[in-house]
C-alpha cells in the first residue's frame, strides 16, 4: 500500500441531533489503532456540533464544497466556510453527486481545485456504473474521471482517491478484494503514466462501496486497497471502528 492507511466515515444525509451526539460519543470511546488517518463527514448543519464535540484524534470533512469563493450562491457552502469551522476536508465527486445531483466531470475538477487552493485537503471519487462495467468500460471511466482531476489539480499532495463502484454502493454488494485491487492497481499505473511515479506511489487510494466490519480485513490486505470510505457503517460507532482497526 501507500501511506498511511486512510479511513473515512460518509454520513451522506442522515442523522439527527440526537443520533449523531450519540455517535460522536461511541467514536470518542472506541479504540482505535493509532497508524490509521480516521475522518468523519457529517451533513453541513452538523459539522459545527461534531468539530466541537468529536476527539481531535479524528478529522472532519465536508461532503461537498462550493467550486469558487463563497457570495451569492444561494444554498451553497463555501471553502472559506468550512476552513472557518475547523473543516480540513471535503469530499468531491461522490457518485450521489455525479448521478443523482448531475455535477460533471469538469465542475469536480474544479471544485477539487479550489479546495486545494484554500488549503482544504480532498477526497477524490471515481467509479463506475453497473452498466458501464457490464459493458468492460470500468477502466475507460475511472480514467476519465481520473483525467479530469488530473487537467485541474495543481498537485497531488492532498488528495485521497476513492474507487467506488457505483454498483456497489449501498446496495450491499461489495466488490470482491479482487474486483477492487484490479482497479486500484490500473488507477496507480494511470498516475504513473500521466502524472509521475512518485504520485503513484504516494497518493492514497481508497476503496467504498457497502464496506463493512465482516468484509475489510479481506480487502484490506489487498496490496493497493490504503483505507476505506464508508457510509452505512459509518453510522455505528463500533462497526466504523472495526474497519479503522482493519489496516494491515
Ligand atoms: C459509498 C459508500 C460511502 P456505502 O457511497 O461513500 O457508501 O458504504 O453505504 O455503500
Amino acid at each position: 500500500g501507500s501511506g498511511k492507511f486512510f479511513v473515512g466515515g460518509n454520513w451522506k444525509c442522515n442523522g439527527t441531533k440526537d443520533s449523531i451526539s450519540k455517535l460522536v460519543s461511541d467514536l470518542n470511546s472506541a479504540k482505535l489503532e493509532a497508524d490509521v488517518d480516521v475522518v468523519v463527514a457529517p451533513p453541513f448543519v452538523y459539522l459545527d456540533q461534531v468539530k466541537n464535540s468529536l476527539t481531535d484524534r479524528i478529522e472532519i470533512s465536508a461532503q461537498n464544497s462550493w467550486v469558487g469563493k463563497g457570495g451569492a450562491f444561494t444554498g451553497e457552502i463555501s471553502v472559506e466556510q468550512l476552513k472557518d469551522i475547523g473543516c480540513n476536508w471535503v469530499i468531491l465527486g461522490h457518485s450521489e453527486r455525479r448521478h443523482v445531483i448531475g455535477e460533471d466531470d469538469q465542475f469536480i475538477g474544479k471544485k477539487a481545485a479550489y479546495a486545494l487552493s484554500q488549503g482544504l485537503k480532498v477526497i477524490a471519487c471515481i467509479g463506475e456504473l453497473l452498466q458501464e462495467r457490464e459493458a468492460g468500460k470500468t477502466f475507460d471511466v475511472c480514467f476519465q474521471q481520473m483525467k479530469a482531476f488530473a487537467d485541474a489539480v495543481p498537485s497531488w499532495d492532498d488528495v485521497v482517491i476513492a474507487y467506488e463502484p457505483v454498483w456497489a454502493i449501498g446496495t450491499g454488494k461489495v466488490a470482491t478484494p479482487l474486483q477492487a485491487q484490479e482497479v486500484h492497481i490500473a488507477v496507480r499505473d494511470w498516475l504513473k503514466k500521466n502524472v509521475s511515479a512518485e504520485v503513484a506511489s504516494k497518493t492514497r487510494i481508497i476503496y467504498g462501496g457497502s464496506v463493512n466490519g465482516s468484509n475489510c480485513s479481506e480487502l484490506a490486505k489487498q496490496e493497493d486497497i490504503d483505507g476505506f470510505l464508508v457510509g452505512g457503517a459509518s453510522l455505528k460507532g463500533p462497526e466504523f471502528a472495526v474497519i479503522v482497526n482493519s489496516v494491515t
